[in-house]
């Protein structure tokens, strides 16, 4: 499929480590797909759904104990320790290459090696990237033909050039404790081995878009974020771009493809999806900042997705879908999970593939588990998702699962209080990753799992782009949908009516809205948040609005013991901004 050198010289070196008992190249046809699945589902691995309800999809069960991410088996390779950072695990990369080598050394021998050159974004779009995954995983190649831009256009676009991401994956043995997903920034490389969950080894996601891109984009001067990416249109017609970063599992897809109240479709308010997780963003050549998704679908968390919370999302899930770590309807050969809808299947098999009973108590689908769909499916895509310039963003977004803390939203003061606002970013810890759940976390930009190196150098990263874009910035913001009441019951009703928050950062970026500025930043007046049409009153939202200057003067003790793991690194610009909203709160 190639003639490239580099990539070819390379594949040779993992074979000779791999010792593959064949080796197949994906180029990506519907014919060998086709082939493919139907091995994937002659080894169990893939159970073929009720092809006239949902066509094309698929369900899959992985390993008990391999769910979801692991971060404490996640490593940065840099050659110098001081280069991950405090916020990462670090491993030297010789350490890590012999330790990784022994245990992929042979490892595909019994099995087929598959070669997947994949392109993150558009097709020759000039943010676009090529990697490269060798797996011995169907599951992966399945997933990776729905989550990008897969197979010999790829190859060709990539040509002779040696600017590719090496992936290397094994399921291996599936066993936790010796399972690694390192990655070697200085070499563009990720060795991922014994995990089949999404997020460890569908290595164009996490791994590179995140990890090893934002390295790449400190280097090249530009970012890549754990954003989504949304086009909010006027009645006019106008569509204007935000960008939002939250943590996993904290409703970016259903950010990303929010219906609006009927009030504001009344009036022609529209939005569309460009991305639900991962944003690559560059300065274009007008000055304003550009963002491309560089995913083709949505590895989204299927429980609590359904008619009512994201239309969108279930709709996108109707056909070529896979699903992981759901219930098996037998009652029909289809799916359901929690909070689908209020009709749990009598006969049917929970998600570690036990006879399961509703009655009992415990959840049939886990807590994350996923569904992978096409990007083409979903009724509100962006008429600019294959827009090789990608967007213009108005906005950006900071965003996570706070119960009493941060208001309902509040705007930056500038460019560098925004990456203030960013950088003390906090979410109560969601079941995306293992580990504790609903534990207060600083989670700076959602991007503590993924920068790829020292966060105090990405925070840096973050003030240069502002001074290059000067008053061409978009206009920074925080938001939290979370707040809860003294009975642990959320306040504001979130998924559609957030447009109501929307429509208040647009106006703001137009210079349309008033605020009112507080210690934290500016808010918006009660009044200016509209809430026709809702069960919501004037009091309850100036509560949702409140600061509570207490409480943050506690969190900012708390942003002066995370700022103390950067020494050095942490920017001047960031200690300013802490000494001044201690300044404002008194
Ligand atoms: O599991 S993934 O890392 O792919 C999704 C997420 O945690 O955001
Ligand atoms: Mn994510």
């Amino acid at each position: 499929m190639t003639n490239n050198k580099h990539v070819l010289s390379w594949i040779e070196e993992m074979k000779a480590l791999v010792k593959p008992a064949n080796v197949v190249w994906i180029d990506g046809s519907e014919e060998q797909l086709k082939q493919i699945r139907a091995e994937s589902e002659a080894k169990g691995e893939m159970i073929k759904l009720n092809e006239e309800k949902l066509p094309g999809c698929y369900l899959h069960r992985t390993a008990i104990n391999d769910v979801a991410r692991v971060e404490h088996r996640t490593f940065i390779c840099s050659r110098k320790q001081e280069d991950a950072g405090p916020t990462n695990n670090w491993m030297d990369p010789k350490e890590a290459y012999e330790k990784l080598g022994k245990l992929f050394d042979g490892v595909m021998k019994d099995r087929t090696m598959y070669v997947i050159p994949y392109c993150m974004g558009p097709i020759g779009s000039p943010l676009a990237k090529i990697g490269i995954e060798l797996t011995d995983s169907t599951y992966v190649v399945l997933n990776m033909d729905i989550m990008t831009r897969m197979g010999k256009p790829a190859l060709d676009m990539l040509g002779d050039s040696n600017d590719f991401v090496r992936g290397l994956h094994s399921k291996a043995d599936i066993d936790e404790e010796n399972r690694y997903i390192c990655h070697f920034p200085e070499d563009n490389a990720i060795w991922s081995i014994n995990s089949g969950y999404g997020g460890n080894v569908l290595l164009g996601k996490k791994c590179f878009a995140l990890r090893i891109a934002s390295y790449q984009g400190k280097n090249e001067g530009w970012m890549a974020e754990h954003m989504l990416i949304l086009g909010l249109e006027n009645p006019k017609g106008e569509v204007k771009y935000i960008a939002a970063a939250f943590p996993s599992a904290c409703g970016k897809t259903n950010l990303a493809m929010l219906i609006p109240p009927e009030v504001y479709q009344k009036k022609g308010y529209k939005v569309w999806t460009v991305g639900d997780d991962i944003a690559w963003i560059r300065i274009g050549a007008d000055g304003r900042l550009w963002a491309i998704n560089p995913e083709n679908g949505f590895f989204g968390v299927a429980p609590g997705t359904n008619m009512k919370s994201n239309p969108n999302a279930l709709l996108s899930t109707k056909k070529g879908t896979i699903f992981t770590n759901v219930v098996h309807n037998l009652e029909d050969n289809t799916v359901w999970w929690e909070g689908l809808d209020k009709n749990p299947p009598k006969n049917a098999i929970n998600w570690k593939g036990e006879k399961w009973d509703s009655a009992s108590g415990e959840k049939g689908a886990h807590p994350n588990s996923r569904f992978t769909a096409p990007a083409k499916n979903c009724p509100c895509i962006s008429s600019e998702f294959e827009s090789k310039q990608g967007v213009p963003l108005s906005a950006i977004v900071f965003g996570g699962r706070r119960a009493k803390t941060a208001p309902l939203v509040y705007q930056s003061l500038s460019w560098q209080h925004g990456v203030f606002v960013g950088s003390i970013m906090a979410s109560e810890t969601t079941a995306a990753a293992t580990g504790a759940v609903g534990v207060v976390r600083r989670d700076p930009m959602a991007m503590l799992p993924f920068c790829g190196y020292h966060m105090g150098d990405y925070f840096k990263h973050w003030l240069e782009i502002g001074e290059k874009l000067g008053d061409k910035a978009p206009k920074i913001f925080n938001v939290n949908w979370f707040r809860t009441d003294d009975e642990g019951h959320f306040i504001w009703p979130g998924y559609g009516d957030n447009m109501r928050v929307l429509e208040w950062i647009i106006n703001r970026c137009e210079g349309k809205a008033d605020a009112v500025e507080t210690p934290i930043g500016y808010e918006p007046k009660a009044e200016d948040i509209n809430l026709e049409g809702l069960d919501i009153n004037l009091d309850t939202l100036k509560g949702l609005l409140g600061v509570d200057v207490n409480l943050w003067k506690e969190e900012a003790k708390g942003i002066h013991e995370f700022y103390g793991k950067f020494g050095d690194k942490l920017p001047a610009a960031l200690k300013t901004e802490l000494a001044n909203l201690e300044k404002r709160l008194g």
